[in-house]
């Protein structure tokens, strides 16, 4: 017989199911870990302790989440008791056995609740892991000391110190979890808890933690060491992990005033930053209530460098895709590209063989425009010249519905002008990609001037299922990105001028965090692109404006970047190396123009070029190209290796005294 749920605060609830409480945690949208969850499970774990016809307990979670962590929200208010590693110590204490009944996904506080409970049961999709170095701080509630416990060291290291997320049987394997359950996992928990019951648990806590292979471990913290450029948390979460052989109340005391000094930094302020920017995102101004119009079968039109990494985009996000190139020959290169691509991504595992299958299934290519007729939205990606893309949709506006959507991925010309030559400016949007575009998480949707608001959900809801981060942007020269780009490109020519040199501008980026610095990219991408611009500018550039030629002058010596050997710097051996031609060449170019060059310091460099960068942002959101601050760090952070723990240009400028 059923019982009646009994209430043990407003967003938590028990249920009796013959002799075990189930405890079940609703506290929408995610489940996280509010003071109000945390006290309600203790009145849960004493009612249970205090009733002798309770034999186990199951904690679950309600909707699709199991426990998000902790309350994100909360982090810059005083603590309110029960604080979350009393909650989980009273519930590995417990005398009769807690099991875990995991729904979904279980990150930070949420899986350190299921680490104290006694048995771990999942179902498949539930998503496992302890991301709170994302957030620049360390598990506070016992993560650190009992991950390494029950799956060893190295494996602790990889999850924690990554922050990735595992599932089914990769936490399986891991000893994460102890069963993996497909049907319905409340039965499965009731199960465990009636085979547990009457046995002493097996506490999380008090488990040696594993002999580990001291190789292993090293591995595993060079790489993450790597990756994480400066950071604080992934080197204080694997410390910690390495500790974690002691007893554990001074393991678990030594997390938590980690876990307070990070949370209180700065480097978790700017991630929290981040976090929230992200959700803020995809929150747009007059879209309330519009629906996206049906998207199944993507045209690209283009099939090079871009267009095919959309093309592998849209497969690999379940689209049908049909690309168009001029002729045969192309299209036949075009499908070759993309196939190669997902060859790659089959030999590196990232898809198995029915999914490679079912991917070259749903693509086709072509060079005949009315091919085009059954998509929905078509993205062109064809040479960035303005009559070759208004020609491109002129023919594209005869062969297809007049409800399908056109997308230019254009980087710098007028997406209005494009739309303006079409027969229907209405379904005409940007969908600005970035290189490789099957990989890279930014997408900047273009709103153009008459972009119908139905388009530009739809915008957003095709980057969505694409899985990238859509930031909508106004119509300017370069949209978000490229205007920023270019704002701070020009700072740094001007430090160069004013006395910096290249290393000296790129050690101080890169101890920023930056993952290169601006003068290393260039040479890496090639400067003649960005030459031959500058000499088509030349006739129309005003005269009065500050330029600066050290760039012309190193393209003019055949310096052009990585590819000859030398650019910015010399690259004997492949390795990057300081030059002295091109330091006498930036000096005869300061001499010309009779400027007396000064040092700057590492913190001068950087804080000119974030004021530079702050600068033009905020020129977007006064033309309201940029909808708020919190999407130009995303832009920058997501598409340009800004480093995410400093919270984006924006942020930063806020953030440095000046
Ligand atoms: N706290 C507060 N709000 C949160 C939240 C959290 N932990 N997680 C999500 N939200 C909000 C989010 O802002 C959005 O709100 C809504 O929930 C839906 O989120 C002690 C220190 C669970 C996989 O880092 O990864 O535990 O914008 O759009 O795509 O060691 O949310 O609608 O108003 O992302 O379905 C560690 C972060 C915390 C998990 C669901 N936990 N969350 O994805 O929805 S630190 C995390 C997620 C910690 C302990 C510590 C995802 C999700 P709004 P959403 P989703």
């Amino acid at each position: 017989m059923e019982a009646a749920a009994i209430p043990f605060s407003d967003t938590v609830r028990g249920e009796i199911h013959g002799e075990v409480l189930v405890v079940t945690i609703e506290n929408p949208p995610v489940n996280a870990l509010s003071a109000d969850v945390r006290a309600g499970l203790v009145t849960a774990l004493d009612r249970a302790a205090g009733d002798a016809s309770i034999l186990g307990l199951v904690i679950t979670g309600a909707g699709k989440t199991f426990i998000a962590g902790a309350d994100i929200r909360e982090f810059g208010q005083p603590p309110v008791e029960p604080i979350l590693p009393t909650v989980i110590e009273r519930i590995e204490a417990s005398g009769k056995p807690v099991v875990a009944a995991i729904n979904g996904a279980a990150l930070g506080g949420g899986l350190e609740v299921a680490l104290g409970c006694h048995y771990r049961v999942a179902s498949p999709a539930a998503q496992m892991g302890l991301p709170e170095v994302k957030l620049g701080i360390v598990p506070g509630a016992g993560g650190t000391q009992r991950l390494p416990r029950l799956i060893g060291i190295p494996a602790a290291i990889d999850l924690i110190g990554s922050g990735r997320s595992v599932k089914g049987q990769e936490a399986l394997s891991l000893g994460l979890i102890d069963e993996i359950v497909d049907a319905c996992l409340e039965d499965a928990a009731l199960a465990a808890d009636r085979r547990l019951a009457g046995q002493d648990p097996r506490r999380t806590g008090h488990l040696a933690v594993p002999a580990a292979d001291n190789t292993a471990v090293e591995k595993v913290k060079a790489r993450i060491l790597a990756k994480a450029r400066g950071q604080q948390a992934p080197a204080e979460a694997i410390r910690l992990v390495e500790a974690a052989a002691r007893p554990l109340a001074e393991g678990l005391a030594d997390e938590r005033a980690t876990f307070l000094r990070l949370r209180d930094g700065s480097e978790a302020a700017a991630l929290r930053h981040v976090f929230f920017a992200e959700r803020q995102a995809s929150k747009v101004e007059d879209l309330e209530g519009v629906s996206p119009r049906p998207v199944e079968t993507i045209g690209i039109a283009g099939l090079g460098l871009m267009g095919s990494g959309i093309a592998v985009a849209a497969l690999n996000a379940g689209y049908r895709v049909i690309g168009l190139d001029r002729d045969d020959e192309a299209a036949a290169k075009g499908r070759e590209r993309i196939l190669d691509l997902l060859q790659k991504n089959l030999s590196a595992g990232r898809i198995d063989q029915t999914t490679f299958d079912a991917q070259e299934n749903r693509l086709s290519v072509t060079a005949a425009d009315g091919d085009l007729a059954p998509c929905d939205l078509i993205i062109e990606a064809v040479f960035d010249d303005l009559d070759v893309k208004i020609d491109l949709f002129r023919r594209l506006d005869k062969v297809i519905r007049p409800d399908a959507i056109l997308a230019t991925n254009t980087s710098y010309l007028n997406p209005d002008e494009i739309a303006a030559a079409t027969a229907y400016p209405e379904r005409v949007l940007g969908l600005h990609f970035f290189s490789p575009a099957h990989v890279m998480r930014l997408l900047e949707v273009v709103r153009c001037a008459r972009t119908a608001p139905d388009v530009l959900a739809t915008g957003l809801a095709v980057a969505k299922k694409l899985r990238k981060l859509a930031i909508v942007t106004g119509v300017t020269e370069g949209f978000i990105g490229n205007s920023i780009f270019s704002a701070y490109r020009r700072e740094a020519e001007f430090l160069l001028e004013d006395g910096a040199l290249p290393h000296e501008i790129d050690a101080a980026l890169e101890d920023y965090g930056f993952p290169m610095g601006l003068f290393a990219v260039y040479d890496m991408a090639g400067l003649e692109i960005a030459w031959a611009r500058r000499k088509r500018q030349a006739a129309t550039r005003d005269p009065s404006e500050r330029y600066v030629e050290i760039a012309d002058r190193l393209c003019e010596a055949g310096r052009l970047g990585q590819k000859t050997g030398r650019g910015w710097y010399a690259y004997p051996e492949g390795k990057r190396q300081v030059d002295p031609v091109v330091t006498d060449i930036i000096a005869q170019c300061r001499a010309n123009k009779g400027i007396t060059p000064r040092n700057f310091r590492a913190d001068e460099i950087v804080e000119r070029l974030l004021a530079a960068m702050a600068e033009e942002g905020q020129k977007l959101l006064d033309e309201s190209v940029a909808a708020r601050e919190s999407d130009i760090d995303l832009v920058m952070i997501n598409g340009y290796g800004f480093p995410a723990h400093k919270g984006g240009p924006m942020f930063a400028a806020t953030q440095t005294p000046r």
